[in-house]
């Protein structure tokens, strides 16, 4: 334990509290307290850095954008000279680049691990946060710095008789850190998401049997792992910044620039090549922005896309029913998914898929589930049933603003937020990629919003000013937002992107849509109109 993990948490009083140590709040930790000289204390659940890449170690976990990209670039030896190794780094390798970069700026010494933020409350009286931790002991920061993870709120439901089960239940999300023994066992993965397609490809060759649960088949395209690539090396490494700029100054910061053209306005030959080139490429967001601009907007787009999937798919599938079974009705419009070799997992003899939404998941048995009347025998079963995304873990902490206005409350039928950063009524107060931040991959994104408010709490520091929020501005902003997904298949697919894989949540816009580039045009406009929107009183 360093001497900052074991100092004495009730009372003291900090310039800067951050919740959270995955990619966003250890480089908020750096700045704060390096360029803002500020005294500041992080927290986080977890016993280590690395956020989502500490909890979720289940077989097969990587990421699934390119390595060049994700990344954080503001230390440029790490930038130029860390070693991905594969062109999607797997989640041991992003941990350990977390804990490089940890150790390297000696940032362990002002975290407190094992340590929950239960409630966070403004005092006016002082102009202060006051934060309760999980062992009863208080905190106060004149700042709040929020960085909780867009997919970090786990999600498992539960099915009735679960006690009964003689066997293992395991959730992908909080996978144990040591690594369960599968190896010849029959284990059930619920769920087929991104994180169910990483278990179910890696893990097919290895088990004993794998049973797939599937409520909603989902379109997937290859990702194609590999070496990382020299070429890409080279580039960053001619000139970091201009590489780091070009990627943020794309749309989503995949590491390719979207396609200006219509599906529709190529031949059907042209249109052809391009999907294959795509796919043998791979990579589920190049295949779906790189290819063409209209395949997430467009029905008609959407199809071509779709019936280009469903084709590989046919022709991957041995058994037509199972085809069948694998095949999405709606549009190719939730989360891009990827995984190398998914559909051929299908022809294994040691793998079954169970439709389970026309034959539910009723109940556990002592030795397994019933699903649609009929008793499945399985030794471990998997929960890769997702995440309350992006609202989940703010709501978690009971948070009060001025006037006793709770977080709760406010975000009762959806949240609202000042350029996923700010919400009005919260002084003093930030979010790494909160709601309504850019659709975007995130390590760099995050980094462009760390360094957006660490000049926005420089120029408070100057006049000793708070910084809140003006409810028009936040209006406006939340507008912008919900125009910008109307506008797409997005918003009528349902996918963790509008709430809809949470029963009783919202079903609402989270997200600007606007890309990354037009982004940065809107943020840097408000911070050269002298921070309109912000008040800095
Ligand atoms: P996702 O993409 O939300 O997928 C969750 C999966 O779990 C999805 O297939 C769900 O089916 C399924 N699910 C959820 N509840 C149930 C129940 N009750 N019964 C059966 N199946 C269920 O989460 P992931 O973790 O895979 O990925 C989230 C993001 O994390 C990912 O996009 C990356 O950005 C990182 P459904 O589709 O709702 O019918």
């Amino acid at each position: 334990m360093t001497e900052a993990q074991g100092k004495r948490l009730d009372g003291i009083d900090l310039d800067v509290a951050i919740i959270g140590v995955g990619v966003g709040g250890l480089y908020a930790l750096y700045c704060m307290r390096e360029k803002l000289g500020l005294n500041v204390q992080a927290f986080d659940m977890a016993s280590g850095v690395g956020g989502t890449w500490f909890w979720n170690r289940y077989p097969g976990c990587r990421v699934d954008t390119e390595s060049t990209v994700y990344t954080y670039s503001f230390d440029l030896d790490m930038f130029q000279n860390w070693k991905w190794s594969e062109r999607y780094a797997r989640q041991s390798e992003v941990l350990d680049y977390m804990n490089a970069v940890a150790d390297k700026h000696d940032l362990k010494r002002s975290i407190n691990f094992n340590t929950r933020i239960d409630r966070a409350q403004w005092d006016d009286a002082t102009e202060r946060w006051v934060l309760a931790t999980g062992t009863g002991e208080t905190v106060r920061a004149r700042y709040l710095i929020e960085a909780v993870g867009l997919l970090s709120s786990s999600y498992a439901p539960t099915f009735p008789d679960q006690d009964k089960f003689k066997g293992q239940v395991l959730v992908a999300s909080k996978w144990p850190e040591t690594n369960p023994d599968l190896s010849g066992k029959r284990v059930a993965v619920i769920g087929t998401g991104s994180t169910g397609i990483q278990i179910i490809t890696e893990l097919a060759s290895k088990v004993g049997h794998l049973h797939v649960m599937q409520r909603t088949p989902q379109w997937v395209v290859p990702l194609g792992i590999g070496p990382f690539p020299q070429e890409a090396r080279d580039r960053i490494n001619l000139n970091p910044i201009a590489f780091r700029d070009w990627a943020l100054n794309t749309g989503t910061v995949f590491g390719f620039v979207e396609s200006t053209i219509s599906a529709l306005a190529v031949p059907a030959k042209e249109r052809q090549e391009r999907y294959e080139k795509a796919w043998q490429k791979g990579n589920g967001f190049s295949f779906m922005l790189e290819t063409f601009a209209d395949i997430t907007v467009s029905p008609e787009a959407n199809k071509t896309a779709t019936d280009f999937i469903k084709a590989k798919l046919e022709a991957a599938v041995k058994d037509p029913k199972v085809a069948a079974m694998l095949t999405p009705t709606d549009y190719y419009a939730r989360r891009p998914l990827a995984a190398d070799g998914y559909y051929e997992v299908y022809n294994r003899p040691n793998v079954t898929l169970h439709d389970v939404k026309a034959n539910p998941i009723e109940r556990y048995t002592e030795r397994g589930l019933i699903v649609g009347g009929e008793e499945v025998e399985l030794d471990v079963i998997i929960m890769a049933t997702g995440f309350d995304a992006v609202t989940g873990n703010y709501l978690k902490i009971d948070t009060i603003g001025k006037d006793g206005a709770n977080l709760r409350d406010i975000w009762a039928s959806g949240p609202r937020t000042f350029g996923g950063m700010t919400i009005a009524g919260f002084p003093n107060f930030f979010m790494v990629f909160g709601p309504f931040s850019p659709f975007t991959s995130q390590p760099l994104v995050h980094e462009w919003q760390v360094n957006y408010f660490t000049d926005l709490i420089e120029a408070a520091e100057k006049t000793n000013g708070i910084v809140d929020t003006e409810v028009t501005a936040q209006d406006q902003w939340v507008q912008i937002c919900q125009d910008g997904l109307a506008g797409t298949l997005f918003q009528v697919t349902d996918s963790w992107i509008n709430g809809a894989n949470i029963p009783g949540k919202p079903r609402t816009s989270m997200w600007y849509m606007g890309g990354m580039a037009n982004y940065m045009v809107e943020m840097n406009a408000i911070r050269d109109n002298n921070y309109r929107g912000f008040t800095v009183g």
